[in-house]
């Protein structure tokens, strides 16, 4: 991995992983795609090139791709799940029309693929606890079912083109850096906002509603370590579980008020993500990742929450 596209740079996962990937990849060229009324600041677009580039463009990926001799493209763009919901056809233009994209353009020139799939690819009949990396998949969101076509068409891309397409599964995201937007699991970053701002959290989804979370350092280094995972030892490809915590919003909460004893939660529930909470596994079962490609997380409750503490109130100080 050298000369890299990442298309959705400026979304909740891209601004973080373009600068890692521009750390990373010295030397190279690792280029923030965004589209019109996202375009990258500050140090995104100061540290590195930028392109427009649409996801629903055939061509404006492969002219990002000649231009800069990519060889990996990171394919970012989604609607998460609460707002694929309102705009399921808008969801399926970009989730499996968008990856469409990307694949014939990686066919034909050659390029590696990342496209994130999701806990959201799995559905009420699958197994709640300890997920196995294979089971049933037959999400109720049409978030779920963009993921899951997403992993079956890059798997038939990688067997019957040799495509290198390759994905994780990735639980509910925190970070202090860009904000999530239309997710299920935003709950989790929003809770800490509310704590460092001293204001009351109203929590949209009820006590006991378990899902998988992970901080943002830990899915960064999954996606890249996935990329540079030894070929040879993967039996999978699209999609593998990875999983570092899982807790609800009594036990998220309770870990807040340990370092912020005055941190206060009510209930205000939102009855669609309550619903696609509900249909989500609690706990994922991430051992394929840990023996193909030597998977393993660095933070967890805790030690996430110290470093958003700390890091949020900075943030939020200096603006
Ligand atoms: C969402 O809640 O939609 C996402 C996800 C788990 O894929 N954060």
């Amino acid at each position: 991995m050298k000369n890299v596209l990442i298309i959705g740079a400026t979304g909740q996962i891209g601004s973080e992983l373009t600068m890692k990937l521009r750390e990373h990849c010295p030397g190279g060229n690792v280029v923030a795609g965004y589209i019109k009324g996202a375009e990258p600041k500050g140090a995104l677009l100061e540290s590195g090139p930028a392109e427009e580039v649409d996801i629903t463009n055939p061509q404006m990926i492969a002219d990002a791709v000649d231009k800069y001799s990519i060889d990996t493209i990171y394919n970012l763009a989604a609607l998460l799940s609460a707002v694929a919901e309102s705009k399921p056809q808008l969801a399926w233009k970009i989730g499996v029309g968008g990856l469409y994209n990307c694949l014939e353009v990686s066919r034909e020139k050659g390029c590696a693929l990342f496209t994130p799939s999701s806990i959201g690819s799995f559905g009420p009949s699958t197994p709640h606890d300890h997920t196995p990396q294979d089971t049933i998949q037959r999400p109720e969101t049409i978030y779920g079912v963009t993921k899951v076509t997403g992993e079956m068409l890059s798997d038939y891309y990688a067997r019957r083109f040799g495509v290198d397409t390759r994905s994780v599964r990735f639980p509910g995201l925190i970070s202090y850096v860009a904000p999530p937007g239309g997710g299920t699991t935003d709950y989790a970053v929003d809770i800490y906002y509310s704590a460092v701002k001293g204001e009351e959290f109203k929590c949209p989804l009820k006590p006991g509603t378990f899902m998988d979370m992970m901080y943002m350092p830990d899915a960064l280094r999954a996606a890249v370590e996935i990329m540079e995972a030894d070929p040879t030892r993967l039996k999978h490809r699209n999609s593998f579980n990875i999983a570092s915590m899982s807790f609800d919003p009594e036990i998220i909460a309770a870990k807040i008020k340990e370092y912020v004893p005055d941190f206060k939660m009510s209930y205000e529930l939102d009855p669609l993500r309550q619903a696609i909470a509900d249909s989500w596994p609690d706990s994922l079962d991430d051992s394929c990742a840990r023996e193909e490609w030597d998977w393993k997380p660095e933070y967890d409750l805790d030690r996430m929450t110290q470093d958003m503490l700390v890091n949020l109130r900075k943030k939020l100080l200096q603006q």
